[in-house]
């Protein structure tokens, strides 16, 4: 096992990533900007080092600062969380050649499952099945047309090195596919350096079902069910829930099994998240994550699975424990995230928390970094906490997500909570039918 893990983010994950370690009975290194002295996840870890001014590509981006922050503590791990390093192929390699193990997969399947073409071509070699769609990047415009009428408009064009959805056009026809396929081009240029595109039959209302996975990188790989991640605004989750509230054990074991067993053909490291858009009772893969999620504790809630912990124990070259047999979900999880921002405008609301007591209570689960003299800086994205609900059923989770919401109290900053009380309030969400365009139309009409 390890002896000394440093911590590569900051916030609300730094904080989960060091209570996974202290269990472990591994020393933890805080990494931080300048603003982020007095952050809990540095107060907590048993050694900090400030590694540079506060725009994170200066300081949580910082490869060079985060080497030498290993090497001045001897911390032989790192954790990269999610967001900044931690899909960053060149930092899983440069950690591995000073003998630093990045917790995580192998930069080789990072690197392949952030080229959504490469993430494509494999998964169909896995038996995942996939959107129908272009085999490749597709260079010219005749092709792209080709392909337009062959698999039926509408078609989104997308980006190889895009993902989240930058850099995605709509083609309704031929005549549109001109100006769809030139600006993703120039756009996915511009912004990845990289004019690489290719074509998917657009669907036109999906959800977002995507399943957690772990594998040891030596064969032996697990799904850990289930998540619906379909409430999105401008691709920023919102409220993710486990189990997806659409589909049948059949179908969740089903799906599972094909994505476990890719997993084991690819000897997948690590945790990972296979997306999907489900649409009539079919999925078909988008996108690969090779991370931890923001919303991983909807499924350790439903699992008891301590997906943290068994990430560092499979880094550190232990076997995995978990064994399919033995995965069962039980009950329904709901994670709402509070952001700080104005619940209308979503405009960010940086600034000091006067007061700071968090839900609580049966079935309540809250992950968050803040406490009541904190102040929220303006250099980072606005999560500053995770409210999770858990019931033996949904309608239990949303009763105790509810009173969660009611309870909980954040003052001296906007938070989104005030949101989270009018969808606790909407049909649509109540019965668990909404699909990826749901948020966006109700904040038009609701929220303008
Ligand atoms: C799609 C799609 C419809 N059809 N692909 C957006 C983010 C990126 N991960 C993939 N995205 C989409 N890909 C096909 N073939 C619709 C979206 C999409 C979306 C997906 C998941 C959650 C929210 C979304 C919001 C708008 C569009």
């Amino acid at each position: 096992m390890f002896t000394k893990v440093l911590i590569a983010n900051r916030g609300e994950i730094a904080l989960r990533i060091l209570r996974a370690c202290k269990e472990l009975g591994i020393q933890t290194v805080a990494v931080h900007s300048v603003v982020d002295a007095d952050a809990m996840h540095v107060r907590l870890a048993d050694e900090s080092v400030c590694i540079g001014p506060n725009p994170a590509s200066e300081s949580y981006l910082n490869i060079p600062s985060i080497l030498a922050a290993c090497e001045i503590t001897g911390a032989d791990a790192v954790h990269p969380g999610y967001g900044f390093l931690s899909e960053n192929a060149r930092f899983a390699r440069i950690l591995g050649e000073h003998k630093i193990t990045f917790i995580g997969p192998s930069a080789r399947h990072i690197e392949i499952m952030g080229d959504k073409i490469e993430a494509k071509k494999t998964a169909i070699e896995l038996g995942i099945p996939c959107v129908p769609g272009s085999e490749g990047e597709v260079p010219t415009l005749e092709e792209a047309r080709r392909i337009g009428r062959e698999i039926g408009y509408p078609v989104l064009v997308k980006a190889a090195s895009g993902g989240g959805g930058r850099g995605m056009k709509l083609a309704s026809d031929d005549a549109d596919m001109e100006n769809a396929w030139s600006t993703a081009r120039s756009e996915a240029k511009a912004a990845f350096g990289d004019d690489a595109v290719y074509i998917e039959k657009y669907l036109t209302k999906p959800r977002h079902i995507e399943i957690q996975v772990m594998g040891d990188g030596r064969g032996h790989a697990v799904h850990l069910g289930d998540r619906d991640c379909s409430l999105q605004r401008r691709h920023q989750k919102i409220w993710e829930e486990a189990t997806a509230p659409s589909l049948s054990a059949k179908q969740r074991d089903e799906i599972g099994m094909i994505v476990a067993n890719a997993m084991k053909k690819l000897e997948y490291s690590g945790a990972g998240t296979i997306e999907f858009l489900y649409e009539d009772g079919e999925f078909y893969f988008i996108e690969m994550n090779t991370r931890l999620q923001v919303e991983h504790p909807v499924t350790e809630r439903i699992t008891n699975v301590d997906i943290v912990y068994e990430q560092i124990r499979v880094a550190a070259g232990e076997e995995l424990r978990l064994k399919q047999e033995e995965i069962t979900f039980w009950g329904h999880a709901i994670e709402i995230r509070i952001n700080a921002e104005d619940p209308r405008t979503f405009t960010p609301s940086p600034g000091k928390i006067t007061y700071y007591p968090p839900a609580g209570g049966v079935g309540v689960r809250v992950d968050s970094a803040v406490y009541q003299g904190y102040a929220v800086p303006p250099y980072y994205d606005s999560l500053i906490g995770k409210l999770i609900a858990h019931g033996r059923d949904r309608k239990e989770c949303l009763q105790r997500l509810r009173r969660a919401v009611d309870e909980f109290i954040v003052d001296g900053i906007k938070t989104t909570l005030p949101l989270f009380q009018d969808l606790l309030e909407e049909p649509d969400i109540l019965s668990g039918d909404y699909d990826i365009h749901w948020l966006e139309k109700y904040l038009a009409e609701h929220h303008a």
